[in-house]
């Protein structure tokens, strides 16, 4: 048994003019596609062959000698999540129940999106920006190279990939724009819900 390349959720072209098909191209179809092909390769004949994605990043996290193993597999589960924290009807303002959550945690909605843009941009080098839940707090967290929440315990709520390969083709070195736009135009509010468990109708 070994990991296939999930579909992109939607068509590559859908996230222009804010992300490029060139770019989704090359990110998901060569980037995301090396770190599926490299984590088969290095579960293939051991006994994490036949783990899920999920056992393989946990078992993997603090063990430094399958720093390999762990990359790649974080890698995939990340892009595989950045993927759904997009939309082509992305942006906009969260439902009032999402909205009332990111008040009581950030102070406003336009607050977590400056806080979000911020830890995004300070990340120094590659890295992921996230909205996760931490024993039932809103937090943003940012993590180094293949680094993901669960490692930490957190569960993610949503992500934005940090790394040059994510803006590059699109933005060059202009991070905070391609930030800016991702909450502006892109941010799925809706995965956000879900992943939080949904809300009950008032
Ligand atoms: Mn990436």
């Amino acid at each position: 048994m070994s990991f296939d390349l999930p579909l992109l959720p939607y068509p590559k072209e859908s996230l222009e003019p804010h992300i490029s098909a060139r770019t989704l191209d090359v990110h998901h179809g060569k980037h995301h596609q090396a770190y599926v092909t490299n984590l088969n390769n290095l579960i293939k004949d051991t006994p994490l062959e036949g783990a899920s994605l999920e056992e393989i990043i946990l078992q993997t996290a603090k063990d430094d000698s399958k720093a390999g193993v762990f990359n790649n597999a974080a890698q995939v589960w990340n892009h595989t999540f950045f993927w759904s924290s997009m939309s082509a009807k992305g942006g906009g303002e969260p439902s009032p129940a999402l909205a009332d959550k990111l008040v009581a945690a950030f102070g406003s909605v336009a607050a977590f999106k400056e806080q979000f843009k911020q830890a995004g941009a300070t990340q120094f080098g590659s890295g992921w920006v996230w909205l996760v839940l931490e024993a039932g707090a809103l937090k943003i967290v940012k993590t180094g190279n293949a680094m993901t929440p669960m490692v930490q315990g957190q569960k993610a709520l949503v992500t934005c990939d940090v790394w040059e390969h994510a803006y590059y083709l699109d933005y060059q070195n202009r991070r905070p724009d391609f930030l800016q736009v991702f909450l502006d135009h892109l941010i799925d509010w809706s995965f956000v819900e879900k992943n939080m468990g949904g809300f009950e109708r008032k």
